[in-house]
């Protein structure tokens, strides 16, 4: 004991609370030897991770990593929120009770830190000083040191967080252990591993993956899931997968702050970190505040607030380049102390390489290797049109890298929200923008947010899957209690905010091409809303929400083919009334779903029906 507590008392841990949790499973997992990190042990720590060829270098202060093949995403099945209330079974949180779940995935950890460091990583997510703080200390075990470098890049990590707590024991427990990768059966009936958030223990225990969500615990195990429930336990606030941006309109030096859900790989770190595009840069700013998870709550001044409780960004690699995402690549250059996990990496060069990166793959395979890690040359001839990287490849860099991040990012009271987006990758139905003015209309459209599935999750990608909020993955409490809280947070904001639907993603049926040019001129559609709320533009009402007159639209400088343009701004009232059967039925799962979400949807019903 005494051994396992001197690191302790090295690395100035005086909280009694943390101090109790670390040594009990640094001994349930029979660590040799503990470890507490913090961010200034940065360089240290990726100098032996290189020296342990756990990373490689990829450009000057730039480190490349690759994950065990059969671990890539998050796994959706294999995730389950526990707690001790039946009651708390919803449709998508894949509920135990954690009297039965709590033994299986602890009895997977015992002993599996033998022989190794417990990496101990005290983290705040939120900056400090923020009015939901008691929300977000935790800290995280693991014996992945590369954890530890994504962690330092993607919360606030050190010592000095997790000492002077305010109530010592409000902290979340997050336990990670890697497992033997090679012998988990990873998608087989014999699958070991299990994602457990135990949310009315604040504990969250993760077993058999070193990937992305699965493994750095304080990202969507903490930020979303324990935060949602803990945010609906204490009626406090919401907890969601939303991005988080700022317009600012240089010639009245107003901005608009706009947060909103689209399912994982969909467009969220594309849209919060965009520029306008060249022909609007003069007149409008984009700022950067989040891409993945906002925490929305209602200040003593009776205005809904956002915050973006992370330090950085895990994004998706695939087609971000000059064209597409000019802030993200320079968010990740020489320098800058970024990750990129699961590209393409040439071993003589120590480039990095992803589909969509440049038009075409380097011309000379001499030394690079694919995610696999396999050499290119070697390749089979069946296997060359697959993919060098990995389609959920990603780079993982922190906010102060973004150049258009806010100048107020780490303000830890938030920004005041004027609208609230949804959207998802959807071929057809779903117009470029319709505005939604009624809480409950909003409420409803998020729910029944319908999208294509993406590679960010193990399984089918494409099919089309309802996934309400973006937060289907993360759900940790039922959904017709999200629902009612939703209304309970938002309706008490003395401001309301208008709520969207957006969709980037239309495509014309016939060759499968976007209609929209999207990526920077997303931004467009947002201007948009942002006069719509001001009242300066009326658009044209339709059952199920108000889309733009063409010219409302600011297109400066932009081409496009005037009929997709029509098809954009168009309702198919025929394919949304068949719509509205398959949202009903979708509704019918969530029991107590409020009343006013069913009047909602019956009013769009009937709407549809008068058209
Ligand atoms: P998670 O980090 O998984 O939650 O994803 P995300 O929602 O932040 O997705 P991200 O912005 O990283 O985008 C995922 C993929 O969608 C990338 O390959 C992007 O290039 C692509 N994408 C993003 N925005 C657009 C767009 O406006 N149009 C088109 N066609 N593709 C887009
Ligand atoms: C997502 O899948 O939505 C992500 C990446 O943002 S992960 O952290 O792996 O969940
Ligand atoms: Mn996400």
């Amino acid at each position: 004991m005494a051994d396992l507590e001197k690191p302790l008392d090295d690395a100035g841990l005086t909280n009694p609370a943390v101090r109790e949790y670390v040594l009990h499973w640094a001994q349930y997992l029979g660590a040799e030897r503990i470890e507490v990190v913090s961010a200034s042990d940065d360089a240290r720590l990726i100098q032996e991770s290189l020296a342990a060829d756990e990373i490689q270098p990829a450009g000057e202060g730039l480190y490349y990593s690759r994950s065990y093949a059969k671990d890539t995403a998050r796994s959706e099945e294999r995730t389950i929120v526990a707690t001790s209330r039946p009651e708390d079974e919803g449709v998508y949180n894949n509920w135990r009770h954690s009297d039965e779940i709590r033994p299986v995935v602890e009895g997977h950890m015992q002993g599996a830190m033998a022989g190794k460091t417990m990496y101990v990583i005290p983290y705040l997510m939120a900056p400090p000083g923020s009015p939901l703080e008691r929300y977000a200390a935790g800290v995280e075990i693991t014996d992945n040191r590369t954890v530890c470098l994504h962690m330092i890049r993607m919360a606030r990590v050190g010592v000095d967080l997790i000492n002077g707590l305010a109530d010592p024991d409000m902290f979340v427990r997050a336990v990670h252990v890697t497992g033997d990768l090679p012998n988990l059966g990873q998608g087989t009936d014999d699958d070991q591993r299990y994602f457990v958030t135990v949310a009315d223990e604040r504990t969250i225990l993760h077993f058999g993956s070193s990937y992305g969500g699965n493994a750095l615990l304080g990202k969507i195990a903490h930020g979303l899931r324990q935060a949602a429930y803990d945010g609906w336990a204490s009626g406090e606030f919401l907890g969601e997968q939303f991005m988080l941006l700022g317009i600012t309109d240089k010639e009245t030096g107003e901005t608009h702050h706009i947060c909103g859900g689209f399912p994982s790989a969909s467009g969220k770190t594309n849209l919060a970190m965009t520029l306008a595009p060249d022909a609007l840069g003069e007149r409008y700013h984009v700022s950067f505040y989040g891409d993945d998870i906002a925490w929305l709550w209602v200040a003593a001044d009776g205005q809904l607030y956002g915050l973006n409780p992370e330090n950085g960004v895990f994004g998706v690699a695939k087609d971000t380049n000059e064209d597409t995402n000019p802030t993200a690549l320079d968010a990740i250059e020489e320098g800058t102390q970024a990750l990129f996990t699961n590209v393409a990496y040439n071993e003589s060069t120590h480039e990095v390489w992803w589909e969509g990166k440049t038009p075409a793959r380097p011309t000379d395979p001499t030394g690079w290797r694919d995610w696999k890690g396999e050499l290119i040359a070697d390749r089979n001839p069946d296997e060359a049109g697959d993919p060098w990287a990995h389609p959920n490849s990603r780079f993982t860099t922190t906010l102060a890298n973004v150049p258009n991040v806010a100048a107020d990012f780490e303000n830890p009271h938030g920004v005041k929200i004027d609208a609230i987006i949804f959207g998802g990758r959807t071929r057809d139905r779903e117009p470029l923008v319709r505005a939604i003015d009624d809480l409950a209309e909003g409420v409803y459209d998020g729910l029944t947010l319908g999208a294509e599935a993406t590679a960010a999750a193990e399984g089918v990608e494409g099919k089309l899957r309802y996934d309400p909020m973006s937060m289907r993955p993360f759900m940790s409490y039922p959904e017709g209690p999200y629902a009612a809280h939703w209304l309970n947070v938002v309706g008490a904001a003395k401001d309301q905010p208008v709520f969207a639907h957006v969709n980037w993603f239309q495509r014309d049926p016939e060759d499968g091409h976007f209609l929209w040019p999207g990526y920077r001129e997303n931004l467009r559609a947002l201007l948009w809303l942002v006069e719509y709320k001001k009242g300066q533009v009326t658009g044209r009402r339709t059952p199920v929400g108000v889309v733009p007159l063409r010219e409302e639209l600011n297109l400066d400088g932009l081409e496009i083919d005037s009929d997709e343009l029509d098809t954009l701004l168009t309702i198919d009232v025929e394919r949304w009334r068949e719509e509205m059967g398959h949202r009903e039925e979708h509704l019918k799962q969530f029991a107590n779903l409020p009343e006013q979400i069913w009047e909602a949807h019956r009013r769009v019903a009937a709407a549809l029906e008068a058209e």
